[in-house]
């Protein structure tokens, strides 16, 4: 089964993706995301210029000699374009493996270790209202565990407020944040942690009186604050049992969390921003996280993250596998046979695609009763409609950024 073409796809249905398309001499073909926000176009190059060459010929069943010569033979490793890049073929070859096996990747991976995958979803608010009636709004949708981001007053827009938090059922609305701004340059936000940590506490507190103890609430701290600020954060929000709270401090210093865990109980997650198995070696190794945030899209593919995975097992550390929306169909199919397969499975994060992506992305992954499950269509299952995507181009689109108070640039 070689490979006989090699695409690298970009369109822009409701978001910039990016999609590498094998084709084989017997007429089979592979998908891989390779969708990196904001920073698209960086991947399309490294594709085009410098891994499509090395593929065409190549026997399309040895995923795991391929994986080790684009890394090796890179010579310069690691990186969220590399991994990204490595992490699309990956994908290629595991959907045409299953295709050419006439089985779900998920069997391939050990079969299914569970009937479907908890997900989770974002409620926000601008107001308690708001934020109430997005909770709602996401368990009507079947969400079983939400994840709870709410503005901080005094601050003019922050991450994780949605511009429409509720889905509507009528009109086919769904909840919608999009950070990523098309057509522009990024947009500056503000930020300060003091009146942050004030607040969420009483976030949390207002949501378990409204909703009870038991429903499975998650926050994202998106790396903004400090580890002792973490340690603090992490603490107040121990009376209301929070599932994790996640990327609470940037992590390139692995060490960094041994602060926030000598203080907190609280469930920490991280590593949406991680590429690669090394950066993780610390933080598992002292048991310093509990969730593997890592996505298929950004960690080297199903090979490479079900490695960090293996290794986080030995430490009873589970998946949290990252899904928002610039994590196209493809992706998220692969986070899906992945998680339906490893034995230590936490949750997936899953916010909806919007209709233009689902008419370019046909899915055959289902959604019921708050669980995921990848399908049994052979290979991934998701099918990319190239005339469809031809009607959507590439629109450049920037992350915004934050400034504290005093104009120093802070982490967003
Ligand atoms: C976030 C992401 O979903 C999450 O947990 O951290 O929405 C993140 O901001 C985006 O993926 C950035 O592209
Ligand atoms: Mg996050």
């Amino acid at each position: 089964m070689r490979i006989e073409r090699a695409e690298v796809i970009v369109t822009s249905p409701d978001r910039n993706f990016v999609t590498l398309k094998l084709t084989t001499d017997d007429g089979l073909t592979g998908l891989g995301d390779a969708t990196l926000n904001g920073r698209e176009q960086a991947v399309v190059a490294y594709l085009a210029e410098h891994v499509v060459p090395l593929l065409l010929g190549r026997d399309a069943h040895r995923i795991e000699d391929t994986w080790q010569f684009l890394y090796r033979s890179a010579y310069w490793r690691r990186g969220p374009v590399t991994m990204a890049a490595i992490a699309s073929v990956d994908m290629a070859l595991w959907d045409l493996k299953g295709k050419a096996a006439g089985l779900p990747v998920y069997q391939l991976l050990g079969g299914a270790s569970r009937t479907g995958l908890l997900a989770y979803g974002h409620a926000s608010g601008r107001d308690e209202q708001e934020l109430f009636d997005s909770v709602r709004s996401h368990q009507e949708q079947g969400y079983r565990a939400i994840r709870i981001q709410a503005a901080v007053p005094g601050l003019k827009s922050i991450y994780g407020i949605a511009s429409n938090a509720t889905y509507d059922g009528n009109t086919g609305v769904r909840y919608d944040h999009e950070p990523a701004q098309r057509g522009g340059l990024p947009n500056e936000e503000d930020w300060d942690t003091r009146s942050y940590l004030r607040h969420i506490p009483t976030v949390f507190e207002a949501v378990r009186n409204e909703f009870g103890p038991e429903l499975p609430l998650l926050h994202d701290g998106h790396h903004r604050m400090t580890p002792i600020q973490a340690a603090q954060l992490g603490k107040s929000l121990e009376p209301y049992g929070l599932f994790w709270l996640e990327d609470c401090t940037p992590a390139e210093n692995q060490e960094a969390l041994r602060l926030v865990r000598q203080h907190t109980t609280t469930p920490l997650a991280i590593g949406e921003i991680f590429n690669t198995v090394w950066d993780y070696q610390q933080i598992v190794r002292e048991q310093l996280v509990d969730y593997v945030r890592s996505a298929v899209t950004h960690t080297g593919g199903i090979t490479h993250l079900k490695k960090v995975l293996d290794y986080a097992s030995q430490y009873q550390i589970k998946s949290g596998m990252h899904g928002p929306t610039d994590i196209s169909p493809v992706g998220m199919a692969a986070a899906m046979h992945l998680g339906l397969a490893i034995h230590n499975f936490g949750i997936q994060e899953y916010m909806r695609h919007g209709e233009k992506t689902d008419a370019v992305f046909q899915q055959s992954y289902t959604w019921q009763n708050g669980l995921l499950h990848p399908g049994d269509q052979p290979g991934l299952g998701v099918e990319l409609d190239t005339d469809e995507a031809g009607k959507y181009p590439y629109v450049r689109a920037y992350l915004p950024y934050n400034r504290l108070a005093d104009g120093t640039v802070h982490d967003w």
